[in-house]
C-alpha cells in the first residue's frame, strides 16, 4: 500500500465507491417494491474495479460494460438521476428508458454499453478501438467483462483480432469466480484467464480487485501501455459480489462461510482503513461524505419519480422492423 496518498484523489475514490454502494442499495429496496422492473444486477463487493480502472482513462477514451454496470456508469461520472430514471422507465433516462438497468448508454461521456448478451461488448469494444486506430485518434477502448465471459467465442476472437492488429483495448475481467450459479472450474479447463488472454498474444496481469489503489496502479500501468501503441492489454481483477447474481437468484450455489470470508475484505471497508491509517480521513469527513452521498441518491430518486414517461405516440420510435404483408 502506498505510504502516502493525496487525500482529495483520496477521498475522491472513496466517495465514488460510497456513491455505487449506497445507489445500488436504494436500487435493491426500489426494486422489492416494484418502481423498478426486469433485471438488476448489483455490483456490491465489486466497486474498487470500476472505481480503480475509471483513473487510468481520459474522457476521450472508450468504455465498454456488462449489465452489472452502475458502477461503471457513475465511475465515469454519469449522473446518479439519468441512471434512475433509466432504471424506472422514464422518458428522462440515460437511454431514454428503452434500455433499463442492463443498457445504460451515454454517447457524450463515451460509455457505450450496458450489453446484456455475455460476452457481447467485447467485439463492440475491439470495433471502437480498430474505428480509432483507422482515424489515428488516440484513445483506450477498456472492455469490462465478467469470468463468465471467457468461456464465449467472442472472447477468443475479440482477444485474438486486437492482438493480431495492435489495438488499443484494455480488457478487464472481473473474476468474482462465478457466472450466475457455475463456478469458473466448472467451465473452464484452464482457470487462470492471465495464461488465456497471453495464449491469445494479450499480455495480462492479475490484480487484488479489492484494493482500489492496486487496482488504480494496475489500470494506469496497462493503460500506459496500450496508449504507447503497444497493443491490447488485460486485467485480471479478483473480485467478489457480496449479493446474488440478480434479484431473481436464491443464491444456493456459495458457502456462506466463502460469502463472509469475502466480506471481510469489503473493498469500502478496507480502503477506509486505509484512509484513517494515513491520517486523510476523520470521522467528520466520513459523516459527511455519507450525508452528501445520501443526498444525491434522493435526489436521483426524486427525479426518477418525477420524470414523465415517454408518450404513447413515441412507441414505436426507433423501431426499425418493415410492416409485415399478411
Ligand atoms: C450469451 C449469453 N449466455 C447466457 C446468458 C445468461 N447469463 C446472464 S448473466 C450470466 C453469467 C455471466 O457471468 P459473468 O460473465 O461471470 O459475469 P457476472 O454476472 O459474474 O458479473 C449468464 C450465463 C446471457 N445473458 N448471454
Ligand atoms: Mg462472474
Amino acid at each position: 500500500m502506498s505510504a502516502s496518498i493525496d487525500r482529495d484523489h483520496g477521498l475522491g475514490l472513496l466517495r465514488q465507491m460510497v456513491l455505487i454502494r449506497r445507489f445500488e442499495e436504494k436500487a435493491a429496496e426500489l426494486y422489492t417494491v416494484g418502481k423498478i422492473r426486469g433485471f438488476l444486477h448489483l455490483y456490491i463487493g465489486e466497486e474498487a474495479v470500476a472505481v480503480g480502472t475509471m483513473q487510468a482513462l481520459t474522457p476521450e477514451d472508450n468504455v465498454v460494460a456488462t449489465y452489472r454496470e452502475h458502477g461503471q456508469a457513475l465511475a465515469r461520472g454519469m449522473e446518479a438521476g439519468s441512471v434512475m430514471a433509466e432504471m424506472y422507465g422514464k422518458a428522462g433516462g440515460c437511454s431514454r428508458g428503452r434500455g433499463g438497468s442492463m443498457h445504460l448508454f451515454d454517447v457524450s461521456r463515451r460509455f457505450y454499453g450496458g450489453h446484456a448478451i455475455v460476452g457481447g461488448g467485447l467485439p463492440v469494444a475491439v470495433g471502437l478501438a480498430l474505428a480509432d486506430a483507422m482515424r489515428g485518434r488516440p484513445a483506450v477502448t477498456a472492455c469490462f467483462f465478467g469470468d463468465g465471459a471467457v468461456a464465449e467465442g467472442a472472447f477468443a476472437e475479440s482477444l485474438n483480432l486486437a492482438a493480431l492488429w495492435r489495438l488499443p483495448v484494455l480488457f478487464l475481467c472481473e473474476n468474482n469466480l462465478y457466472a450466475m450459479g457455475t463456478a469458473l472450474e466448472r467451465h473452464q479447463a484452464q482457470t487462470d484467464v492471465v495464461r488465456k488472454a497471453e495464449a491469445a498474444g494479450v499480455p495480462g496481469e492479475a490484480v487484488d480487485g479489492m484494493d482500489v489503489l492496486a487496482v488504480e496502479a494496475a489500470a494506469r500501468r496497462a493503460a500506459e501501455a496500450v496508449r504507447g501503441g503497444q497493443g491490447p492489454r488485460l486485467l485480471e481483477a479478483r473480485t467478489y459480489r457480496f449479493r446474488a447474481h440478480s434479484m431473481y437468484d436464491p443464491d444456493l450455489y456459495r458457502a456462506g462461510d466463502e460469502i463472509e470470508a469475502w466480506k471481510t475484505r469489503d473493498p469500502v471497508v478496507l480502503f477506509t482503513a486505509v484512509l484513517r491509517g494515513q491520517g486523510v480521513l476523520g470521522e467528520t469527513d466520513l459523516a459527511a461524505m455519507e450525508t452528501s452521498v445520501a443526498a444525491e441518491v434522493d435526489a436521483a430518486v426524486a427525479e426518477a419519480e418525477a420524470g414523465p414517461w415517454e408518450p404513447v405516440e413515441d412507441l414505436l420510435k426507433d423501431v426499425y422492423t418493415a410492416p409485415v404483408d399478411r
